[in-house]
């Protein structure tokens, strides 16, 4: 420990114990305490599965000696890919359980992504489904086993082939080993502010902090959440999403997907209260409300985040959903902020919120890393007992994202109101938002140039009223290659299909900053005044 990640000083840890942050528990065992309290609630509903908490507690337990059996050891990480099914609960809990650290995975990257994370986590192990949303999981992970030597099983939900099928790991009750605290609880990936895939190291009570705080904003045993977004993003997982609902005694739904199709007749059936969605979600929810047969009246509150929501579509929501709104604005690396329940209409359309604890320090700097004045927009910079302290294996990226001191540089440009609430302005990094997915430029432009008829390349956002942004790129080519053409090679390579560019446009060279580097404003701005007809 301590090589792999950066700790927080012990100083620190120590005050964020003393003022009560932190509480020296595992999320293994906030769970348990839950499955105490309620045995015989129900905790998941999935598809056909209906689990009480003490029937997820007992098979957490039984796979975790499954897996342990099978060699999984504390410590080691377990790359987990799989979508919204009762399995990602088991296995999330198992591993705590096991004291191993599970790598979240989302389930719509690829090959390229997952070598990259991969190489950096070097996973025993590796837990996927048979074939989901028409993919099949198992000869991807054939091909992946074959160059990341570390993964000795692969795990799966659901038709094994030749691996190990889930379904077997459930064993009888035997002593599982004592977990600390202050060790790792999972990884998340992180959505990025430079270069390549990066995994965010988090330990069980900085993570178990979160799903606390939101939790305390109105979340208790009666409500029902709607897990709509792929549980591997640490949105619907723990702000407070699934792990929220555990430890509170709720009940947790899964849905295959968000579209209403699926989510709306969940929402009726199981009489859920509460979701959590990304804005190009919302205002499809909100469109689908006029012509979707199933009732959707005991919502009582939409989470919305991971990508800018615009005021407009924000006020459709509440009206067209008939619920309550409120806005997150948050990421892997910690920090969160979110408008409060109970806050006139005018903070909840316009602003995305305060952070939920008082430790959590929040600065808007200038370029040289000067606070700005009140009321101007600055680059955001936070620090606090749910924000990590560094990258896990990746000093040279921690060293470009965090200050010396230990600040995350969220790359995102903020204003703060007199209030205290935050409006997010707009961002520095080099990273397109597609709809909540984070594409970072460089990575797919460093797929684009493995073609051998592109000599240059620069992705940049293009405006759109759906999904807020989408992937454009300009190439420069000996031989045009279609975007359709350009999309198969991406697709061959194996990388994730929302990276794949949505539009092309050929330059004779692209643009430079003084120091060399790609100039994406001026792309950007291109883009701009071809799109207002100038
Ligand atoms: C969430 O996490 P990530 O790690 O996928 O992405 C973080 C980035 C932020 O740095 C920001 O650029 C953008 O996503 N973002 C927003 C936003 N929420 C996230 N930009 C504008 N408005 C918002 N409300 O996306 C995430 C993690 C936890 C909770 C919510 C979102």
């Amino acid at each position: 420990m301590g090589h792999d990640w950066t700790p927080y000083p012990q100083s620190t840890a120590a005050d964020y114990r003393r003022q009560g942050h932190w509480h020296g528990k595992t999320l293994g065992e906030r769970f348990r305490e839950c499955a105490r309290r309620y045995p015989d609630d129900p905790a998941v509903v999935a598809g056909d599965a209906r689990l009480t908490y003490a029937e997820l507690d007992n098979r957490c337990d039984r796979l975790a000696n499954g897996l342990a059996a099978l060699g999984v050891q504390p410590r080691d990480r377990v790359a987990v890919q799989l979508p919204n099914l009762v399995e990602f609960v088991e296995v999330l809990f198992a591993l705590m359980r096991v004291g191993a650290t599970p790598v979240l995975v989302m389930p719509s990257y690829r090959r390229q992504e997952l070598r990259a994370l991969m190489e950096i986590a070097e996973p025993t192990a590796y837990v996927i489904p048979d074939c989901y949303g028409g993919f099949d999981f198992r000869s991807q992970a054939r091909e992946l086993c074959e160059d990341i030597g570390t993964v000795r099983h692969v795990v799966v939900a659901g038709e094994p082939e030749e691996f190990t099928p889930v379904e077997g790991l459930y064993h009888g009750p035997e002593p599982l080993p004592d977990v600390d605290a202050d060790d790792l609880a999972l990884c998340v990936m992180s959505g990025g502010t430079t270069g390549g895939p990066k995994l965010v190291p988090r330990t069980h009570e900085n993570y178990a902090y979160l799903p606390n705080a939101c939790a305390a904003a109105g979340l208790d045993r009666s409500d029902v959440y709607l897990a709509a977004l792929p549980l591997a993003h640490n949105f619907p997982l723990a702000c407070p999403g699934l792990l929220g609902t555990l430890t509170s005694g709720g009940t947790a739904v899964m849905s295959p997907t968000s579209s209403p199709d699926d989510a709306f007749p969940l929402i009726e059936g199981e009489r859920v209260t509460w979701t959590t969605l990304v804005p190009s979600v919302v205002d499809f929810w909100t469109e689908a409300r006029q012509w979707h047969r199933s009732d959707v009246s005991s919502l009582r509150l939409v989470q919305v985040g991971g990508a800018l929501l615009r005021p407009e579509s924000a006020r459709r929501a509440t009206q067209g959903l008939g619920c309550g709104l409120q806005q997150v604005y948050g990421m892997a690396e910690g920090l969160l902020t979110m408008t409060a329940l109970d806050e006139p209409d005018d903070l909840v359309l316009t602003t995305q919120g305060r952070p939920p604890c008082p430790a959590d320090e929040v600065r808007l700097v200038d370029p040289d890393g000067v606070d700005v004045e009140a009321g101007a927009v600055g680059e955001l910079w936070t620090r606090g007992p749910y924000t990590v302290r560094g990258y896990f294996r990746a000093p040279r990226d921690s060293a470009e994202s965090f200050t010396p001191d230990g600040l995350y540089r969220t790359g995102d440009l903020a204003r703060r109101l007199p209030s205290g609430h935050l409006v997010i302005k707009g961002r520095l990094k080099d990273v397109i938002n597609r709809g909540g997915d984070k594409i970072a430029c460089e990575e797919l432009e460093g797929h684009l140039l493995a073609h051998p008829a592109i000599s240059a390349a620069a992705a940049v956002p293009v405006a759109d009223p759906g999904l807020g942004e989408r992937v454009c790129v300009f190439l420069v080519c000996e031989q045009r290659q279609s975007l359709r053409e350009v999309r198969a090679f991406l697709q061959a390579r194996g990388v994730a299909s929302f990276k794949f560019p949505d539009r092309l446009e050929y330059v004779d060279r692209l643009p430079l900053t003084k120091i060399g580097k790609i100039d994406r404003k001026v792309l950007v701005a291109r883009l701009a005044g071809s799109a207002s007809g100038s």
